[in-house]
């Protein structure tokens, strides 16, 4: 075989372009478990973006040995004072790694082993964050532009969502005088 293919997907100028891209949204009305301050999320209007996901998913999900691409787009934002932020989730096959590499603005990578023991890693353009197996992961925008970074995972892996959505992280990210404090619940 003596092929030169294009590629199937681009990544120039911040846009992600090709085939079989898969894009979803995560708004206030999806993520009413995750934020604590229950009383400011019913304030807020229910319709406002958190953020959204674009997807590069060449091999069915579950598929054992391919690969997943995705960029996360965070907007800024704080539900009282925690700031926006994914669901976060365990991978279902638990013992799956991945990496996040950040692209635009500031964040916090937070961590939470099965003991729920919970840390974080700042996130800053360039910074790249190597995720255990067995660990939770969840992104918060802790600045005021959008935060956007990839990630690269087993496309086996799956998410385990139930676990984060009933027992929440042992610790929740804060703004705090301005900055960014993980706080006990
Ligand atoms: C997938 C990877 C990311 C997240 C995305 C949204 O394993 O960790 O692409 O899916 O950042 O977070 P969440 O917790 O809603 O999936
Ligand atoms: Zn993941």
């Amino acid at each position: 075989m003596n092929k030169i293919l294009e590629p199937e997907i681009t990544f120039i100028n911040e846009q992600l372009k090709g085939k079989n891209i898969d894009k979803i949204d995560r708004r206030l009305k999806d993520l009413k478990d995750i934020f604590f301050d229950k009383d400011a999320l019913s304030n807020m209007d229910n319709d406002t973006i958190v953020y959204e996901v674009e997807s590069y998913l060449p091999v069915k999900q579950n598929t054992e040995g391919g690969l997943f691409y995705g960029i996360t787009y965070i907007h800024p934002g704080v539900v009282g004072n925690e700031y926006f932020m994914t669901k976060g989730h365990f991978h279902k096959i638990k013992n799956r790694g991945e990496f996040y590499s950040t692209l635009q603005g500031e964040g916090m990578l937070i961590l939470m082993d099965e003991e729920r023991n919970t840390w974080a890693e700042k996130m800053f353009p360039g910074s790249m964050h190597y995720i255990q197996a067995n660990i939770a992961h969840r992104t918060a925008n802790t600045g005021d532009t959008i935060l956007s970074f990839s990630a690269f995972w087993p496309s086996d892996a799956g998410h385990d969502y139930a676990t984060i959505s009933e027992h929440g992280f042992s610790k929740i990210l804060i703004k705090k005088d301005n900055k960014p404090v993980l706080a006990d619940r």
